[in-house]
């Protein structure tokens, strides 16, 4: 493995084209303040969602996307999770959340705007982790001036927490229903200072320190580490930590500086352990067409010093350079199990669930590490088409690597009427990063919603 990285990086910097790109993970929709979440041995990364069209110059978010992989380099579309519309007293600005399981429930906590004004946190909950969420309480959980972007927390006792704010940071324990507070323990402000929560050169808004808005709550080696967005605003990510979960807090120090190619105004962090390594979730601008309004989430590995301390992390193109896991080409995958793409979007419809559309000639999906074990003689693709069709070619390696076969997409009757095509391939054996090279005449050609080889 270390010698595979050490000859990308030189690879990489004799040929800056081989470098790939891998961050930002999502291509098909922006996404914002990622929130990652470990359960049952899959990752699953909840996101806000910048729509394509900005409105009035603003953040324009109503909904909350879910995303999961099991190798880090390949991620599921599992479509939207959450609306504001599901909270019947919000009126929009679905912004930064996070979901946390606890006893067979998950619960997805969300900075919204009321209806009546103001800002609020809502809870929503769901049997299971890709949703749907339902509002669980009818009414916000908590309300204020600057109650936004929630992070939630649960100790190795028990006891559950969560942060929140901006200007300002709060707390609160949560109760065991994880959808009240404990009211006696009440609503704890912290005091923000130099040494809690870093210097702030930008005086603005009488803040006391660098801490900004979006925490996130990580815990290793009996540290608590408190993650967020600092400095004003372009923002940074800092860290600081603490020997109790309700602080007193040290400050530690940047994590990421501002990002200056393809970045945002904002950043937003999200920590997880997965399959022995850290990672940092965070977003940039760096879409075609992104800025501060259409962020994209992006990822890397986190190193720890050996006194607990972070060292600067260096966004990169290339994010998560291994996979942590091989993708197995002979179980039905999902279309929108998407490593890289260009061209595409994700829709849903409520008998297929989400699918790969938008599909034009030229446009393509990558997949990583394709363990191809046994050999394989044949293709299958699920369907649909309402224009002439086009041809799926199954390629290896590159993007115009060895050709593996071409699968043909008919017209079928329609954008929803779903057939199964199979194709012969040329035997392959190995571990491959796939390509699915879609060709055709103008217009939309096809929509794709699974695949598999056998
Ligand atoms: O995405 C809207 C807001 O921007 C979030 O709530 C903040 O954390 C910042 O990322």
């Amino acid at each position: 493995m270390k010698n595979k990285n050490v000859l990308l990086l030189v690879l990489s910097s004799l040929f800056p084209m081989l470098v790939f790109s891998q961050n930002p993970i999502v291509q098909t929709h922006y996404t914002a303040d990622p929130a990652p979440m470990v359960h049952d041995g899959r990752v699953y990364l909840y996101t806000s969602h910048d729509e394509d069209e900005t409105v009035n110059g603003f953040f324009t978010m109503n909904d909350w996307l879910c995303y999961s992989s099991t190798d880090m380099v390949n991620w599921t579309d599992h479509g939207a999770a959450l609306s504001y519309k599901d909270f019947e007293w919000s009126r929009g600005d679905a912004w930064a959340g996070q979901c946390i399981y606890r006893n067979g429930k998950f619960y997805y906590y969300v900075p919204v705007n009321q209806k009546n004004g103001g800002n609020a946190i809502g809870v929503a909950v769901s049997d299971s982790p890709t949703g749907p969420f339902k509002d669980a309480i009818g009414e916000p959980l908590l309300s204020g001036y600057g109650y936004i972007d929630p992070t939630v927390f649960i100790d190795d006792d028990g006891q559950a927490y969560m942060y929140w704010g901006n200007p300002n940071l709060w707390h609160v324990k949560l109760n065991d229903d994880m959808l009240s507070y404990d009211e006696e323990y009440g609503i704890v402000k912290e005091e923000l200072r130099d040494d809690n929560f870093g210097y702030r050169s930008k005086k603005v808004d009488n803040r006391t320190a660098a801490y900004e808005e979006g925490p996130w709550m990580y815990k290793r080696n009996n540290l608590y580490y408190l993650f967020y967005p600092a400095g004003g605003v372009p923002e940074q990510l800092a860290y600081s930590t603490s020997p109790s979960v309700t602080g007193p807090w040290t400050y530690g120090d940047t994590i990421m500086h501002v990002i200056q190619k393809g970045g945002a105004f904002t950043n937003h962090p999200g920590v997880i352990d997965y399959k022995g390594n850290t990672y940092l979730f965070y977003h940039n601008g760096a879409l075609p067409g992104g800025g501060g309004f259409k962020r994209s989430v992006c990822v890397e590995p986190i190193e720890f010093n050996a006194d607990g301390s972070i060292s600067l992390i260096e966004p990169t193109q290339e994010g998560v350079k291994e996979s942590v896991s091989f993708l197995d080409p002979r179980t039905r995958v999902q279309a929108e199990t998407i490593a890289w793409s260009e061209g595409l979007k994700t829709a849903t419809d409520s008998k297929t669930g989400v699918y790969v559309t938008k599909i034009d000639n030229g446009d393509y999906i990558k997949v990583r590490s394709v363990d191809f074990g046994k050999r394989s003689i044949k293709f299958e693709a699920s369907v649909s088409s309402a224009s002439a069709g086009g041809e799926i070619e199954i390629r290896i390696d590159s993007v115009d690597g060895e050709l593996l076969g071409i699968c043909k997409v008919e017209n079928t009757g329609g954008w929803q009427n779903w057939t199964v095509q199979t194709c012969k391939v040329k035997k392959t054996k190995g571990v491959h990063d796939l390509y699915f090279v879609f060709k055709g005449g103008d217009g939309q050609l096809f929509n794709f919603d699974w695949w598999k080889f056998r």
